[in-house]
């Protein structure tokens, strides 16, 4: 067993087994089953119209799992993926399972900065990455990495191996592998983040089953579904609620688009006939406006799920006249609970609530500043604990005892209110974070990072109004003597191994913070500052 990560307690774990929420398989089990019940069904779909039947994406999956074997790679062994919306992510995630490793999942923007300490933490002894994406080599990063952290023995590369291991040459004849206990961790997936470095969320076998099977259900996925991976394929709304894997668990279609972009997701939505398909607001948004021009053909599409931050009323309200198809809003976070707006719900609750929770074991609470629940229908921070939803972050102890209460609750940092009908509506945020139209930054991770410049003596990291993004990041910095622009602060930040979603959209030079009454700097004044700025000048601002 991987040690390092908080299970749950007993008396739960069992209760959620007797429960039927955990089935005591795992996670790679359902591609088998869909394998078996209809080999011949079309699985997989690339952009470029390559397609996997169940039976052969089941035995290449199967192929590359030996061939891990035979590298060495196999039980408890962390390997960190980066990959990008491609077969080589399908077939390598189920072949990690098999061999028993446990994938670490990235995003393709993170760069050193990330991946350097995503490596560490996990103790990963393989990285698996594209040749080239976006523009951008990842072997040039994959070396400078396995300077800093040598226990990446392995380089697994898409493409163009270099130096490297070609991830097409872990072909092996299937051999038999040892069934991984279902209570252990069967993933490692990255947090949005509130700290100065990103935290790993671990997902047992059980757990994400039954996060996938139960949003499979919600969400009506079967045999016929035709879903269009949008978001990268290591990011939990895509990978699962249900995405991907929901949809090869219910024997449907899985196709992957290269990029959100309305005429790459378009043109697949009328060559495939999809008919289900997650994005965040802003491309929805975009999606909204796209369809007025383009001329494809949308009538496939029955269902678009909406999340990762909040959708205005008035978009959300556009969203079936224009498309076509039912909204559902989704809110969600690695770390666990999930709510839906569920397909039957009145067009009043899909456009105004971030919808209720996915399962009847999921446990919530909305709390004053002191822990204590507020009234009924009041705003506060939301906790929450369930058959789903993680016990302490992998590797984190000290963290973990300030983002879980004793009694086992994550602290979401989100504020909610909770409706009568349990629906819940996101009315903002008391974690140190900014969710730039999906993308989370945390603003003490950043602040660090800033802090290394040599023009700087401070900094505050705050989100800024904007109308497409939701938010932006504004950076206030006080100077030692001369403060970098915008251009030149960013240059520094990525040649520092910052991704480039992080960077700061707008700089802002000051003599000195606004203070809270006990000295902290006080950040609801930086960003009614901004925000009134922004105003002034006629720009973003709602
Ligand atoms: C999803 O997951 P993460 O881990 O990138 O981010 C989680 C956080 C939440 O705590 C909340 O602050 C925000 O993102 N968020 C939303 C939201 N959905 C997520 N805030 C307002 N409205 C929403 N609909 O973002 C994620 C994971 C699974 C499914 C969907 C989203």
């Amino acid at each position: 067993m991987l040690d390092g990560w908080v299970p749950w307690p007993e008396p739960l774990a069992e209760k959620y087994r007797a429960e039927g929420y955990w089935e005591g398989r795992p996670l790679d089990r359902p591609l088998r089953d869909s394998a078996e019940r209809a080999p011949g069904r079309t699985a997989l779909v690339d952009a470029d119209g390559n397609r996997w039947t169940y039976a052969e994406l089941d035995l290449r999956a199967d192929r590359m799992a030996a061939g891990l074997r035979r590298l060495g790679i196999g039980a408890g062994d962390r390997v960190v993926v980066q990959l990008p919306n491609t077969d080589a992510f399908v077939v390598l995630f189920f072949a990690l399972l098999r061999a028993g490793a446990i994938p670490v999942l990235t995003l393709p923007a993170h760069r050193e900065s990330e991946i350097v300490h995503v490596a560490e933490v996990s103790g990963a002894t393989a990285y698996a990455i594209p040749d080239l994406h976006d523009g951008f080599d990842h072997r040039v990063l994959a070396r400078a990495l396995r300077k800093t952290v040598p226990g990446v023995e392995h380089v697994l590369v898409a493409g163009d191996a270099a130096e490297f291991t070609a991830l097409a040459g872990l072909d092996a004849d299937p051999v038999p592998l040892p069934v991984p206990d279902p209570g252990d961790v069967a993933v490692l997936l990255l947090s949005g983040g509130t700290t100065g470095k990103p935290k790993l969320i671990p997902r047992t076998h059980d757990d994400y089953a039954y996060n996938v099977r139960a949003s499979a259900e919600v969400c009506g996925f079967g045999g016929d579904t035709v879903y269009l991976v949008v978001l990268p394929t290591a990011h939990n709304f895509a990978l699962a609620c249900p995405g991907l894997l929901g949809t090869l668990m219910a024997g449907g279609t899985v196709v992957l688009a290269p990029t959100p972009s309305p005429e790459d997701a378009f043109a697949l939505i009328e060559r495939e006939k999809v008919t289900a398909t997650a994005v965040v607001p802003p491309i929805a948004l975009l999606w909204l406006d796209a369809v007025e021009w383009e001329e494809a053909d949308l009538s496939s599409l029955g269902l678009l799920q909406v999340g990762g931050s909040k959708l205005g009323a008035e978009p959300a309200a556009r969203v079936a006249p224009a498309l076509g198809c039912t909204l559902q809003q989704v809110f969600g976070m690695a770390e666990g609970l999930l709510n839906y707006t569920r397909l039957d719900d009145p067009a009043e609750l899909v456009i105004g609530t971030q919808g209720r929770p996915l399962s009847p074991a999921d446990e919530v609470r909305v709390v004053d500043e002191d822990d204590h629940d507020v009234p009924p229908g009041e705003s506060g921070e939301l906790l929450t604990r369930g058959p789903y939803t993680l016990r302490g972050y992998y590797r984190a102890a000290e963290h973990n005892a300030r983002a879980f209460t004793t009694d086992g609750y994550y602290r979401t940092g989100d504020l909610v209110r909770v409706l009568p009908s349990g629906h819940l509506v996101v009315e903002g945020r008391a974690k140190d974070q900014i969710n730039r139209g999906g993308d989370k930054i945390s603003a003490e991770e950043l602040e660090n990072h800033i802090l290394a410049h040599p023009g700087v003596h401070d900094a505050a990291v705050v989100g800024m109004p904007d109308e497409t993004m939701g938010e932006r990041t504004c950076a206030y910095l006080v100077a030692r003597g001369q403060a970098p622009a915008q251009r030149e602060l960013a240059a520094f930040l990525t040649e520092r191994g910052v991704a480039a979603y992080k960077l700061p959209d707008r700089v802002e030079v000051v003599e000195a913070f606004p203070r809270t009454s006990v000295g902290k700097i006080d950040k609801k004044t930086l960003g009614r500052l901004i925000a009134e700025r922004l105003r002034a000048e006629g720009s973003g601002g709602n």
